[in-house]
């Protein structure tokens, strides 16, 4: 070995024990193996083995990273590759995410523990993962070129650094940020307090907000879009894809939502008044949580609420946003409503012989029409219950909470069964012509009320 060699391997070995002093680098001998899964539906939680007890989250339509434990370190590997992701039955979008999926897995630890996660790039271009509200070393912050040289395709980085708050935190890159998250690069952080009763709940659901632009037919994300998505997913699914919230009634529960869009969403849920406990920033104190119906998920931050799940039924929670529940939307369609569809009809048929008119007494007859689509598409208004089309797609999925289900059996528990004389009912008696309200006008029918301007002076000369 030549003498520079030595010199330039004499370099770099300070540079590692100079590190290794502070971060027990030493210890990180062999690259961990990197689980991958090609499933799209929860995976069940992953309890600890070890360790201080918690409640593991579990991941909609995804799953959490298992790890390995090293002397004082866990041990995380993270893969940035190519993905597909089924959207729903029916399309298939071709990604960049983690470990096979996008989103990535869930990475959980507890307060105070130590955690190394090696993050190898096998994307085309260089990327690093940015641990997204996590307090950690500004070296470990991970964004490229600003606090760490990127991660070019085929290399491996390492990330150490000390759990300090327990939280929701997220990852994410930050090198060609527009690209790789519009492309579905993402995933939770999840920290659990080290002391196990500390705001424990039953069941702790995480998912995160994507949008995606991808033209019927296609399979990629067209990344240049910043406003105009046509996919609204949680995390990359769409309804009636989105896995189901199954819970116990009785349980106390917890879902935590992020947002790596490009707008808000305001996320409701029926049936329930819940609690906002916790942001990206911590844990919301007991005294100062407030009582909501809808929660609104900023651009780029973390929202948990709580709830405990006293009334049984199915629930919907959703983006209250009416764009956001629809799917594969051409933003050009003419509103219809009030157009008299036979007529326009024909004279269309002359033109496009398939045509089929939609929407002339809204759109709900959309949600039961089979249309042939594209290929690689889906319907705009879709999924069905017990009673007939949801008309929904997008960011729409259901909170099925049940009596008498064992702790940690999320499965699907099928439609609610509503006890009898519980269920809005159809008037089969007459109908009374409608009367004006008490001290109104009469108003001509058909129409809003004309105001008729007398002229003043009654000359009439106007
Ligand atoms: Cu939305």
């Amino acid at each position: 070995m030549s003498l520079s060699r030595r010199n330039l391997v004499g370099a770099s070995g300070l540079a590692l024990l100079g590190a290794a002093a502070v971060s027990g680098r030493v210890q990180a001998q062999s690259i961990p193996e990197a689980p991958t899964t090609t499933t799209n539906t929860m995976q069940p939680p992953l309890y600890p083995k070890s360790g201080p007890d918690y409640q593991p989250v579990v991941t909609l339509n995804g799953w959490t990273l298992p790890w390995r434990q090293n002397g004082d370190w866990k041990e995380f590997h993270l893969v940035a590759e190519p993905v597909e992701r089924e959207m729903a039955p029916g399309m298939i979008a071709r990604l960049w995410g983690y470990n096979g999926q996008s989103p990535g897995p869930t990475i959980e630890a507890v307060e105070g523990d130590k955690v190394r996660i090696f993050v190898t790039n096998r994307l085309p271009e260089h990327t690093t993962i940015h641990w997204h509200g996590m307090l950690l070393p500004n070296g470990m912050d991970g964004v490229g070129g600003l606090t760490q040289p990127h991660i070019k395709p085929g290399k491996t980085f390492v990330y150490e650094f000390e759990l300090k708050k327990s939280g929701t935190f997220m990852y994410h890159p930050h090198a060609d940020e527009m690209v790789q998250m519009a492309m579905g690069m993402m995933g939770f952080f999840v920290v659990h307090p080290r002391d196990p009763d500390l705001y424990r709940v039953d069941r702790d659901f995480v998912f995160l907000l994507a949008t995606y632009d991808i033209d019927p037919g296609n399979y990629l994300p067209k990344v240049h879009e910043m406003l105009n998505f046509n996919m609204w997913t949680f995390n990359s699914r769409v309804f009636p894809g989105i896995d189901h919230l199954v819970v116990r009634k009785g349980d106390r529960v917890r879902v935590r939502v992020g947002n790596l869009t490009m707008t808000n969403h305001p996320i409701h849920m029926h049936g329930y008044h819940f609690e906002v406990t916790c942001t990206d920033g911590g844990w919301v104190r007991p005294e100062a949580r407030w009582p909501e119906t809808t929660i609104d998920i900023p651009v780029g931050a973390m929202r948990a609420y709580e709830f405990v799940a006293d009334v049984p039924g199915d629930w919907a929670l959703h983006c209250h946003k009416s764009h956001h529940t629809m799917n594969a939307m051409g933003h050009d369609i003419r509103t219809f409503i009030g157009v008299n569809k036979r007529e326009f009809a024909k004279q269309m048929r002359r033109m496009v012989p398939d045509y089929m008119p939609m929407g002339g007494a809204g759109m709900a007859d959309m949600g039961e029409m089979e249309m042939p689509l594209p290929d690689n598409t889906l319907p705009m208004m879709t999924g069905f219950a017990q009673f007939g089309a949801v008309e929904m797609g997008g960011m729409f999925t259901v909170v099925k909470v049940r009596e008498g289900l064992a702790a940690g059996d999320y499965k699907d528990p099928g439609w609610y069964q509503h006890p009898p004389g519980t269920v809005a009912w159809e008037w089969k008696g007459p109908t009374p012509t409608s009367t004006s309200a008490p001290g109104a006008k009469p108003v001509p029918r058909g129409g809003t009320p004309v105001q008729v301007v007398k002229p003043r002076g009654g000359h009439g000369s106007h």
